[in-house]
């Protein structure tokens, strides 16, 4: 007892002060600019409140959505399948399934089996395990990324520890594409540099290049020898038809790209929290595929070991069967065409209130979000007078609008741009 009093007595002093300085450098880490959002709107009280932040589709209620085709495959899910561990690749029925929306149903690739393709933790996890694999393959390579681009594309090729440079993409004064602005940046980077492209429903803009735009863009990707890879996070929103929002792919396949894809089905399928995706890398050949595969497996060991299964069996019980899979393409169809139907209410709306500014940039926009033109202070006076909550960059989630909901979110949006 006295000699533990003395050792203790002895040490504690130190003890406590390392003790005490274990974390005592950590800062705490900036809100994320989208979630932070949605941690925000979660603590306002106030019944009036509206979360058109983060991109996450809600029914015209305000409620989100679980997909009838994912209910269904629950249920046939539900009492017969096991937990298993999957391989560390992912379920191999779901990859199956998921690069034939992405090459297409027939796609020779896919029969020579050229892709090396597995499983990731939603499109996020694609994006990382690409980064990663870039990293450890090329290390001298950087990525180039659009002006603006999701956030979090940032963060995922900086904690990958990949340079980053960027390309003009967004015009602000058109409030469209900046196509030439673009084609230089394409032109000017050095021969074989790797490109972060948005495959459909740019986010945050909403501004995709046109059939003819994407033709010019992969001939000079060709010209200069440059890897382009696609995220595809939102395949179906932007038309509400999957395979036509593939056609950027499509238009770099047929032109005998290698290309790299990280899908989600976050949004097309409502599997936001299932944490279900896909990555994958075309090859030369089968051989290179098998090597490129062994890798990316080699990278999650030790990351995550394996991905979750319950979200792969969601997915690959759909697009299995004939009938399901019409069931989710149908659904896919109809969260699409009430996007677009909020688009026309909030522009009529805002357009009725007698607004000064043009409002057209909302109907032409595709996809999820609508980027508005709002300033930073603007969207402030948003979230502080009328509790409605979106990102600073002026995104407003077009998931998040309803019919309930929107007068009051034009209102707003009049009150703080009238005088601009
Ligand atoms: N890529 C893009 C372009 C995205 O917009 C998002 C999600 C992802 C990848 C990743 O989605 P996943 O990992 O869930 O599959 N963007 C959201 C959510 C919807 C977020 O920021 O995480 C957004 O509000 O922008």
């Amino acid at each position: 007892m006295a000699l533990r009093n003395t050792i203790s007595g002895r040490i504690s002093g130190r003890g406590r002060r390392s003790m005490s300085s274990w974390w005592g450098s950590v800062e705490p880490a900036p809100k994320d600019p989208i979630l932070g959002v949605t941690e925000a709107f979660l603590a306002d009280p106030s019944p009036h409140k509206v979360n058109v932040g983060v991109g996450a589709y809600r029914d015209d209620n305000g409620k989100p959505v679980v997909l009838q085709c994912v209910r269904e495959a629950e249920r046939r899910i539900a009492g017969h399948s096991n937990m298993e561990y999957l391989p560390m690749g992912g379920s191999v029925k779901m990859i199956e399934e998921t690069l034939k929306l992405a090459y297409g149903e027939n796609s020779e690739l896919i029969k020579d089996k050229r892709i090396a393709a597995v499983q990731s933790l939603s499109g996020t996890g694609a994006c990382r395990l690409f980064a990663d694999f870039q990293k450890r393959f090329r290390p001298d390579s950087q990525i180039y990324i659009p002006v603006p681009t999701w956030s979090n594309h940032h963060n995922i090729w900086r904690d990958a520890q990949v340079p980053q440079r960027t390309f003009h993409y967004y015009h602000p004064e058109s409030k469209g594409l900046d196509f030439a602005g673009m084609m230089d940046d394409i032109r000017n980077a050095p021969s074989g540099s790797f490109f972060l492209l948005h495959a459909c429903a740019h986010n945050p803009t909403g501004v995709d290049p046109s059939e003819e735009q994407w033709k010019e863009i992969s001939y000079q990707f060709k010209v200069k020898g440059h890897f382009p890879f696609f995220d595809m996070a939102y395949q179906g929103f932007a038309s509400g038809d999957p395979e036509r929002d593939a056609k950027s792919i499509r238009i770099f396949l047929e032109d005998g790209h290698l290309i790299g894809i990280a899908q989600s089905y976050a949004k097309n399928m409502g599997l936001y929290g299932q944490r279900v995706g896909c990555l994958s890398v075309l090859c030369e050949d089968e051989k290179q595929a098998v090597a490129v595969k062994s890798q990316l497996q080699q990278l999650a060991r030790p990351m995550y070991s394996n991905p979750p299964v319950h979200g792969a069996l969601i997915v690959s019980t759909i697009l299995g069967d004939p009938d399901l899979k019409k069931l989710w393409l149908k659904e896919v169809k109809v969260m699409a065409d009430r996007i677009i139907g909020m688009r026309t209410a909030l522009r009529e709306n805002l357009e009725k209130l007698g607004s000064p500014l043009l409002w057209e940039h909302i109907t032409k926009q595709i996809g999820m979000f609508c980027y508005s033109g709002m300033t930073p202070e603007q969207v402030d006076r948003l979230t502080d007078e009328f509790h409605i909550y979106m990102t600073r960059n002026g995104r407003i989630s077009m998931a998040g609008v309803t019919t309930g909901n929107v007068g009051y979110l034009a209102n707003a949006i009049h009150e703080v741009t009238k005088s601009a």
